[in-house]
């Protein structure tokens, strides 16, 4: 039996227009799809991160035939808000939400990466960066660490190298770290210093502003000397709800507990008696800021489902009218 046609194991290192670069055996081999992937939906499609089985072609392109059960899958809402779902990347342990403390900084946009992550699959870790330009570090990660019981939160200054050592146990052998958040914020500056080497391109951000210039242009999978993965993002500007019920469940699970303390089960939390989550406001136990963010993400992530269910019944009248 030819040894060469038995499928061999890699993971996708980056995903191109027409083809895929894949690590196998501490290399990057380039591969395409086997035709019956074209019949699939989108989901199902190799992503960054992804284990995928392949026929190994050493003279040429190899041939992907299939992908491995995923662990975590993080996903976002096409930016054209059409409800059509983007598949970032899989087999993500630790999502860093990389936030830095400067204009960067948004409360808001770190607990909606956090749904996404919590959704997915992937711990939340908010990393506020660029600890050196900041001299209130301290409040920022206290009001961070009040989004959600469920974030791990570590300010650093990857340029300094302070709290990188905090970090190190992220980026343990087998594990898999992606980075994501605005563009500047200093997400490959981050994966240099650990990695102690010039891996990813960095550049500088607008001084009037403090907005990045999208220097990542793709995701990438790099291999760390230790055997840890991390997964380089270009900067987003915008994270939307959809699909993510669950994980906006989950980062304010504690809401869901009082929610279910109300005494009635419809309780809209408004002026209906015995309210539970009124209570906890008035109380200062809960946060209105916090409260008002977890309604208005819900609200989002209704809002771009009725949209997506809108669109594909369109989708089917228009084919039944043909
Ligand atoms: N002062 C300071 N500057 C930093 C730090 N980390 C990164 N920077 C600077 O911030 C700028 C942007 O860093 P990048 O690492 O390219 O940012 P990025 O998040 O990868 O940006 P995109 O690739 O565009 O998404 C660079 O000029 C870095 O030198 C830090 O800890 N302190
Ligand atoms: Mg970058």
């Amino acid at each position: 039996m030819n040894n060469d046609n038995k499928e061999k194991l890699g993971r996708i290192s980056e995903v191109r227009k027409n083809s895929f670069a894949v690590y196998f055996e501490e290399q990057e081999i380039i591969a395409r799809l086997k035709g019956s992937f074209y019949a699939e939906t989108a989901d199902r499609l190799p992503v960054v991160g992804d284990y995928v089985r392949f026929i190994h072609n050493p003279m040429g392109d190899s041939v992907i035939q299939s992908v491995c059960p995923r662990t975590s899958l993080l996903q976002r809402p096409d930016q054209a808000k059409t409800g059509v779902m983007q598949y970032m990347v899989a087999n993500v342990d630790y999502c860093f939400i990389v936030t830095s403390l400067n204009d960067d900084y948004n409360y808001n946009r770190i607990a909606r990466y956090a749904s996404v992550a919590l959704q997915g699959g992937a711990v939340p870790v908010a990393v506020l960066t660029k600890a050196d330009l900041c001299t209130n570090v301290g409040r920022f990660v206290t009001e961070v660490e009040t989004i959600s019981e469920k974030i791990r939160v570590h300010a650093v200054s990857a340029l300094l190298g302070i709290g990188m050592e905090e970090l190190k146990e992220y980026f343990a052998p087998g594990r898999t770290v992606c980075l994501m958040g605005s563009s500047g914020a200093g997400k490959s500056t981050l994966i240099n210093a650990v990695a102690g080497r010039e891996i990813m391109g960095t550049g500088a951000i607008r001084e009037t502003d403090s907005k990045g210039r999208h220097t990542t242009t793709h995701r990438q999978l790099i291999r760390l000397g230790n055997g840890a993965f991390v997964i380089d993002t270009p900067g987003m500007r915008e994270i939307g709800m959809a699909g993510t019920e669950d994980g906006i469940e989950d980062t304010f699970a504690d809401i869901i507990e009082l929610e279910n303390r109300c005494r009635f089960r419809n309780c809209r939390h408004e002026t209906e008696p015995g309210c539970a989550v009124k209570a906890a406001i008035a109380s200062g136990e809960l946060s209105r800021k916090r409260y008002m963010l977890y309604r208005s993400l819900g609200q989002e992530n209704t809002n771009n489902y009725a949209k997506k269910k809108e669109i594909s019944r369109s989708i089917k009248m228009y084919k039944k009218g043909r």
